[in-house]
């Protein structure tokens, strides 16, 4: 079994896109442990090429040149040490692993780690991987065809081809490195490209985690309906993304009234076990990887609105993105002179970041949200109300959550939990709640900055 987190029962993964090893660390300690985050996404952690045009931009990290943990984020001593003080204060690390190919056709010189490499002859010396170890060139262009999917190079990446025993075991040796760190997980990239059996194989050479039980692991495999390829495929092997649901909440922050309807088995989606679920991702928020018009960052109200509602809804493992600023969709992370990358800076009032960085992870609609999905987990929704771009609804008698679009809102409504006052998470509790001995709840909002509200029973009173 490769879906237990390995964080106590919490729910939420952030994803600290391209943020360095010792800034990682930091933000365990200081914000994530005491919001309840069960561990962060953490970019590729091993040895990358170095690309000068355009210059450094965040996807060389997606061009491996050895499996040394020698990245832009960091040494291996400084992941070792980010690894183990996260998992002291119980947020765990989820490597983003990319294991389907090497560097891309045309690539050659040093790595980060300084190992050498010659893509066009297919030397890999840092592994070592040879010209044995990869499929033979075909440039993918029809995802209509899943052998193809599989065994052609994706935007002319030297694809791997896993079927060997060798390739296997490299990788499955990468990545137990990885767990004898202490490292819970994976994100598994380009996953749709590889067979469901070839991830097994690998699956299958890996160690228990040190305190017992399979690592985490979540494969990307867009589907978006459309193609031949589901998800459905590698549910065996943990849980896998699912892209519609960033299309559905889309179209139900336009209209709230289609919020009741943003899982739709019809359409082939994920069941609520498997279904790896989030808002945008570090590709389709800069129109990378299949992204059309996402909310990202850049559209705060929708965003927070948006990310609020996949926190209370009843619906998958959710991730929260976190960002840098950008204008140019390969424009890589902040950095200094010399292309190390800047520290992440705090703001005075906790709620976001400076030196380009963004942080949607400490804006209150979205790191309050924390708790209450942590609280809630196992409940399904009920007391379901929406009505003018106003939504609310229960989760079990454990918690209830609304929300409006004008950031407006003043109803009396059924919220199906105890009598009691409660306090709202959002503000810290500067709002209570009282719910009367029928379960009814004087419910209102009137902030366009905060736009929810959320409390749940034995939350502060
Ligand atoms: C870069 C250059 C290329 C160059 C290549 C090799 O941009 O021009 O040929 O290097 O030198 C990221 C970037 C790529 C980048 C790559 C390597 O997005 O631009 O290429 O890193 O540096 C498909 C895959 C999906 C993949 C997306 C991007 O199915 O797995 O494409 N997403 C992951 C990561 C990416 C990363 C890679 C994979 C590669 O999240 O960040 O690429 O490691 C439809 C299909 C989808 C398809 C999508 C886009 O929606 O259904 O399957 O996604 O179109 O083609
Ligand atoms: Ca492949």
């Amino acid at each position: 079994d490769y879906t237990d987190p390995h964080c106590g029962g919490k729910q939420v993964i952030v994803h600290l896109f391209e943020w360095k090893w010792t800034d990682v660390a930091l933000e365990c300690e200081r914000f994530l442990s005491q919001k309840g985050f069960c561990g962060v996404q953490v970019s590729p952690a091993n040895e990358h090429v170095m690309v000068s045009s355009p210059p450094r931009p965040w996807w060389e990290r997606y061009q491996p040149v050895s499996y040394k943990l020698h990245s832009r984020s960091g040494t291996e001593a400084e992941f070792a040490n980010m690894v183990s003080r996260c998992k002291a204060v119980g947020v765990r690390i989820y490597v983003d692993i990319v294991i389907n190919h090497m560097a891309g056709k045309g690539r050659q010189g040093t790595g980060t780690g300084g190992s050498s490499f010659n893509a066009d002859n297919f030397d890999f010396p840092g592994v070592p991987f040879v010209r044995e170890h990869f499929n033979p060139y075909c440039r993918l262009t029809n995802y209509g065809d899943p052998t193809e999917v599989r065994n052609c190079y994706l935007v002319d990446l030297t694809d791997l081809n896993q079927g060997n025993e060798y390739v296997r075991n490299s990788i499955a040796g990468f990545l137990n490195t990885m767990i004898d760190l202490g490292v819970a997980g994976f994100r598994v990239d380009a996953a749709k490209h590889m067979w469901p059996r070839d991830i097994q194989g690998i699956q299958g050479k890996l160690k228990d985690l040190p305190e017992g039980g399979r690592p985490f692991f979540y494969q990307e495999v867009i589907d978006q309906g459309g193609e031949p390829i589901k998800t459905s495929e590698y549910t065996g092997s943990g849980y896998v993304t699912e892209f519609r649901f960033g299309i559905k909440m889309r179209e139900g922050i336009q209209d709230f009234g289609r919020l009741g309807q943003v899982v739709d088995y019809g359409w082939g989606m994920t069941d609520s076990a498997h279904a790896f679920v989030f808002i945008d991702n570090h590709d389709n928020q800069r129109g990378h990887g299949g992204g059309g018009d996402q909310l990202t960052y850049k559209k705060p109200h929708e965003y927070k609105l948006a990310v609020a509602f996949m926190l209370a809804f009843d619906y998958g493992f959710t991730r929260v993105m976190s960002s840098y600023s950008f204008s140019s969709s390969d424009q890589g992370p902040p950095h200094n002179g010399d292309n190390s990358i800047k520290d992440v800076t705090v703001n005075a009032d906790g709620k976001g970041c400076g030196n380009g960085w963004v942080c949607e992870h400490r804006w209150s609609s979205i790191a309050n949200m924390v708790a209450f999905r942590n609280a809630v987990a196992g409940t399904t929704k009920g007391h379901w109300f929406d009505q003018n771009d106003e939504v609310a609804f229960s989760r079990g008698n454990k918690g209830f959550f609304a929300m409006a679009k004008s950031g407006h809102m003043d109803r009396t409504l059924d919220t199906g939990l105890p009598a009691g006052q409660y306090c709202d998470l959002i503000t810290n509790c500067a709002k209570k709640i009282t719910v009367d001995s029928s379960g009814k709840a004087h419910i209102s909002i009137n902030s366009v900055d905060e736009p929810v509200v959320a409390f749940i029973v034995g939350g502060a009173r």
